[in-house]
């Protein structure tokens, strides 16, 4: 057998998150559910990360890929951000729990001072920078506001600053990046969290391998609740 098949022949569970501020907010919910990593995915080089318990292991992804790796299978559960899970659509994905961590706001902005009702009730053609492209083609066609979308893979704050939009779509916490780009949120799109999801055919084929890990994060959300 070579490495790669010993790998995926793994037969504990599998979890799939991204490392940085969904890894830092899920670390405690897994230490209550009993479970502690081995490394520390900012400072390891390893993707596939083992825990204290030989049957459960993380694998360390993009987070707009988490929800791939889950769909198909490569990974049982996976921790990912509403507005991810927006963006890829959710199929093949059950979404039991609300984790409550990294938590933002999806937001429409604007320069300050940008007109944007007045724009809107102009019926002006908006140019939108976002790396969220279908959430924010969706937004719009439910106001009826035409836009020209722009999409990017990150710094949307700079898209205004530079002419390339009138406005961007991104998320927003404590408002500072906003600020200091001199950019005013004008409208909420949606209340983010990060959600726990789980793949629908090993939810529904493989119950008693992944129930216990998920119900040992929700004892975990109950108890700190
Ligand atoms: O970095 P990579 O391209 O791999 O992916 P990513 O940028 O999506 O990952 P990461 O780790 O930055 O974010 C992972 C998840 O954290 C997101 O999918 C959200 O669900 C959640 N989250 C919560 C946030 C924020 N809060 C947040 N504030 N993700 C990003 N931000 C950024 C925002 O894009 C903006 O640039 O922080 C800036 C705004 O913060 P404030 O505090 O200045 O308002
Ligand atoms: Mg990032």
């Amino acid at each position: 057998m070579n490495a790669g098949e010993a790998l995926s022949s793994y037969d504990g569970v599998t979890i799939a998150l991204s490392k940085g501020r969904i890894f830092d907010d899920t670390a405690p919910l897994l230490k209550r559910a009993g479970i502690v990593p081995l490394a520390d995915p900012e400072s390891s080089r390893q993707l596939i990360l083992p825990t204290n318990r030989p049957d459960v292991r993380l694998v360390i992804v993009r987070a707009s890929d988490v929800p791939t790796y889950v769909q198909y299978g490569a990974a049982d559960i996976g921790i990912a951000g509403k507005d991810v899970l927006m963006e890829h659509g959710g199929g093949g994905l059950y979404q039991p729990l609300d984790l409550r961590i990294a938590q933002c706001r999806l937001m429409v902005a604007v320069p300050r001072g940008f007109d944007y009702a007045g724009a809107i009730g102009r019926g002006a053609r908006l140019r939108v920078a976002t790396k969220y492209a279908v959430t924010t083609r969706n937004h719009f066609a439910e106001k009826g506001v035409h836009v020209d979308l722009i999409k990017l893979y990150g710094s949307m704050e700079l898209a205004p600053l530079t002419g390339l939009a009138d406005v961007i779509v991104d998320l927003v916490s404590s408002g500072n990046t906003l600020k200091a780009n001199h950019l005013e949120a004008v409208e909420e799109i949606a209340r983010i969290s990060a959600r726990l999801v789980v793949n629908v055919a090993a939810w529904k084929l493989d119950r008693a391998r992944i129930a216990p890990i998920v119900e040992a994060f929700e004892a975990g959300l109950e108890d700190s609740a």
